[in-house]
């Protein structure tokens, strides 16, 4: 036993002297050549060891302490103790609006916790970094974390841009007109916000897609080169959200150094911790690492330096490795006392380390998120990177400076009221100057204009061009394309059978080469462009890719080969529909961002639009984003084949809630046109905040010529496009055909009229949606202005009053045509496509889910039978006449 214990001793005493001149020379060859050479040797290193076999485990992280070591720290160009007042004038005020919104208005909502965390990683911005956009420079871009807004309101109140009476009514945005909105709303506050972001993880990946457009216009020439920057700000907690971290690979494909996300880790989301078993930083660095980007860790705040220094071991390291998040969390709502037995207690050395230290000095040292000059130090290192996209983990401690009443507790996000003694810690706290008496009522405090501190907070801005958040309402001026560009749509196909895919693809193609705005029109695909006919784009305009095309692509020889470029047009996003709608909202709010007016035209499968990625087109709305969604094989029945998954007929369903989204599912190439001319001019020339979506399909029939007079109602959402000639009839029927059923509608016109002996007038439906808008605004006109002559809706003047009964068809749920039929001058009976799709042929889906023209022809002489217009049966005559299976299941549940 005695010799083996020897043996042990002497390994170990051979070892730490191999371990000392190893470090030695590695000292000497740093001291010596720098960081770079230290890298290399060690991949040399590597190498040696893995040739020799060693197995070295893989891993992306680096040890549990600041990236930038305390040699290396930036010094800070301002004063840090005005700052510090600053800031602490900033979180007071921000408290003070939560809790008297609260007071006022009990359950009113608001986050105190979130921005007492952030507050040194906006503030660090707000001094120093963030530029706005001026005369003479770019400015950048920053998503502010949704509920911190109270901070950034905070700061514009002593900034001057927001008054007391903007405070006082936060979350109050109805009864004040000085309301301020809970969240970044760029609707409603639209010179202040710019984007939503309270939504979480979108505001990642449209940052992330933001970076990269401002990439776009410099490389395609529409904007200068600049150094302007992308900041995103999120909480840890956020970072689960799929779209947070799915798109990072494409910052560091694309070498985005224009991006910075700082993550504010707080470790905490609303209900507990992020990883009270493990340590987000270290799992989101792994990540980034792993991604390519560039990773910088802000955990330990200055006074934690003089105790690594002394580390010589690393043992500090260790621990601060093996405590989990959970344990960091306890440190917080625990004494000095608890921090020393547990965390400084595990080891001798360590204990030894801190035996100097008062209890109260362990529990105030600090972390690195709440260090100006840390943070300073690694936004200056962010926007100084080159070659990668730079994220900051910060650590922070949630709800502080709350105390007691929540800084760090699981229940601080939900934390909105404090009361008298709460009130009066935290003031004295951050030494806000508000008496005894006064404190109870949680006033705001503003130093006067004279004071240093504001005059500081206002020169910080006024280098770095002035006032954000700021949002732009100026529009740049704006040519319409060329008229010519419709003809052939408006003029019909002849004989030919063309698809509206086709026509549509045609129609872009056609604006791409107009010279007015040819070069402004951005083109999407989530990989879908051959689906659609789109590939002849490729060489026309070619695909946008920063570094070109720096391999022979194995179609060269053909004439429509894939072509990339550094000016290339098309985003081709692969297959990421909420990163191309990222782009899509990138392009379609430029007009704002940097007053340019692209207009971005985003083609995909309709199924997974609305559907799959909703949330972001609600952002789109919100952000007053301009631009046609456009959904191609739309419709349930017309995407021969395909089976559940892909058919949609319910896109324009979910599209009525986006208020400002203008929803047409157009049947004819003349429609299309007719709606893509007035999309541009009500959104680039009115300056009107709306954007469009149309569906199109890939089904071929004749594209007849314009009807004369069509143009208002295809706007306004109906049409007549057959008249009747069958004076003799008894009796009308209104058929009301959208899209590809426009056919079946035709067909069904015509047996009725001939067989039947009935008066059928066609209408085409471009639009249910605004024919809906436009019969709840009548009624609500009507309603309020009872005694003045009641308004009727459009689509009743259109329809006028002889019809006897409606047949309304389409490719999409019932609950369309549904919606409108409370104000049609008649009984309506609704065709759709309620249920699941199938694979099948379009013949085989239309009579299965009941919109064929047996079906119209059906429905319309059972219309008319309950209107006692003809026999019942007659009804049932039709029925076998036309070869219908009554017994048939319900195609909404089978
Ligand atoms: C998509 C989405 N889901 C849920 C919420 C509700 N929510 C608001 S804040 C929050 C916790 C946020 O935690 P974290 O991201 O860590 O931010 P912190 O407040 O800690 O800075 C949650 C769940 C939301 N806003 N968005
Ligand atoms: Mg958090």
């Amino acid at each position: 036993m005695s010799v083996n214990y020897k043996k042990e001793n002497e390994k170990e005493k051979l070892e730490e002297v191999e371990n000392h001149e190893w470090l030695q020379s590695l000292d000497y060859v740093l001291d010596r050549d720098g960081g770079d050479r230290v890298n290399r040797l060690l991949r040399k290193l590597h190498i040696h060891a893995r040739k020799a076999g060693v197995n070295i485990p893989f891993t992306a992280n680096t040890p549990y302490i600041n990236t930038i070591p305390v040699e290396k720290q930036a010094n800070f160009p301002g004063s840090i103790e005005i700052e510090r007042r600053i800031r602490s004038y900033i979180r007071w005020n921000a408290m003070a609006m939560v809790v008297r919104a609260n007071r006022e208005n009990d359950g009113i909502g608001g986050h105190i916790s979130t921005y007492a965390s952030a507050a040194t990683l906006y503030d660090i911005g707000f001094n120093h970094f963030f530029r706005a956009r001026t005369d003479k420079q770019e400015g950048d871009i920053i998503y502010f974390q949704g509920h911190g807004s109270p901070g950034i309101y905070a700061r514009a109140f002593l900034e001057g841009r927001l008054d007391i009476e903007h405070l006082e009514n936060f979350r109050n945005e109805i009864s004040s007109d000085k309301g301020l909105s809970s969240y970044p709303h760029p609707w409603l506050m639209p010179d202040f916000w710019q984007f939503p972001t309270v939504s979480m993880g979108l505001s990642p990946i449209m940052a992330i897609y933001q970076a990269r457009f401002n990439r776009y216009l410099e490389d395609r020439g529409l904007k200068p080169e600049t150094d302007s920057k992308v900041w995103a700000f999120l909480g840890d907690g956020e970072t689960d959200e799929p779209e947070t971290l799915g798109a990072i690979t494409l910052a560091s494909r694309e070498e985005l150094d224009n991006l910075i996300f700082v993550v504010n880790c707080n470790l905490q989301r609303l209900d507990g911790p992020v990883r009270g078993n493990g340590k987000i930083i270290q799992e989101l660095e792994a990540i980034f690492r792993g991604a390519g980007w560039n990773v910088i860790k802000v955990i330990w705040g200055n006074d934690w330096d003089p105790l690594l220094a002394a580390d010589k071991d690393d043992i500090l390291v260790d621990r601060m490795q093996r405590a989990v998040d959970g344990d960091y969390q306890k440190y917080i709502v625990e004494p000095g006392s608890y921090i020393r037995e547990h965390f400084f207690g595990t080891d001798p050395k360590l204990r030894e380390l801190v035996k100097n230290y008062s209890d109260e000095q362990l529990e105030r040292l600090r972390r690195g998120g709440h260090d100006s000059e840390k943070v300073f130090t690694a936004y200056k290192a962010a926007v100084e990177n080159k070659g990668s996209p730079t994220v900051i983990l910060a650590k922070t401690i949630k709800g502080y400076g709350l105390g007691e009443t929540g800084e760090g507790k699981n229940i601080t996000h939900q934390q909105k009221k404090l009361n008298e003694e709460e009130l009066k810690e935290f003031r004295t706290r951050f030494g806000i100057p508000i008496s005894d008496e006064d404190v109870a009522k949680a006033p705001f405090y503003k130093p006067n204009e004279n004071s240093k501190e504001i005059k500081y907070l206002k020169q910080c801005r006024e280098r770095l061009g002035g006032s954000i958040p700021y949002r732009s309402t100026k529009s740049a001026k704006f040519k319409m394309p060329s008229q010519d560009i419709y003809k052939e749509f408006l003029e019909g196909s002849g004989d030919r059978d063309v698809p509206t895919t086709m026509a549509f693809v045609r129609l872009l193609s056609k604006l791409l080469k107009d010279k007015n705005v040819g070069d402004l029109i951005v083109p999407i695909v989530p990989d879908e462009a051959r689906t659609f006919g789109m590939e002849a784009l490729f060489r026309q305009v070619g695909i946008y890719s920063h570094v070109g095309q720096i391999y022979e692509p194995v179609d060269k020889e053909t004439l429509l080969y894939y072509k990339e470029a550094k000016d290339g047009q098309i985003l081709e996003e692969g297959i990421t529909e909420a990163g191309s709608m990222s782009s899509f909202i990138a392009a379609g709010t430029a007009y704002s961002s940097h007053g340019i007016n692209t207009i971005p035209f985003f083609i995909y499968y309709s199924m997974f639009g609305m559907q799959r990625i909703g949330d972001l087109v609600w952002a789109a709305g919100d952000m007053r984003c301009k631009g046609f969604l456009v959904g191609g094989t739309a419709g349930r029945t017309t995407l021969a084949g395909e089976g559940l998954q892909h058919q949609d007929g319910h896109s324009h369903l979910l599209a009525y809630p986006v208020p400002n989204l203008i929803a047409y599912d157009p049947a004819y190439a003349y429609e299309i046109a007719v709606i893509v001319r007035n999309g541009i001019e009500r959104m680039y020339v009115n300056n009107e905040d709306v954007f469009y979506y149309l569906t199109v399909m890939n089904e071929g029939y004749v594209q007849p010529p314009i009807p004369k007079g069509s143009e208002e109602g295809i706007i306004k959402g109906i049409y007549k496009l057959i008249s009747s000639e069958n004076k003799e009839a008894k009796h009308t029927v209104s058929l009301l055909g959208s899209g590809t059923i426009l056919n079946e509608c035709i067909k069904a016109q015509k047996i009725l009229e001939d067989d039947y002996n009935l008066r059928v007038n066609v209408f085409s439906v471009t639009s249910y949606k605004e024919i809906y808008k436009d019969c709840l605004e009548m009624e609500r006109w009507n309603m309020l202005h009872p005694s003045e002559i009641s308004e009727s809706p459009y689509v009743n003047k259109t329809i006028g009053e002889d019809s006897d009964i409606i047949v309304a068809a389409s490719d999409y749920v019932k609950t369309l045509p549904e919606s409108i039929s409370s104000w049609l001058p008649a009984k309506c009976i609704s065709l759709g496509t309620d249920g699941f799709g199938r694979s099948a042929s379009r013949e085989d889906l239309r009579s299965f889910f009941e919109v064929d023209y047996r079906y119209i022809i059906l429905a319309s002489l059972y219309g008319l039978s309950k209107e006692k217009k003809v026999k019942a049966d007659a009804v049932q005559k039709a029925c076998k006449q036309l070869d219908i299976d009554t017994t048939k299941n319900n195609p909404f549940i089978s």
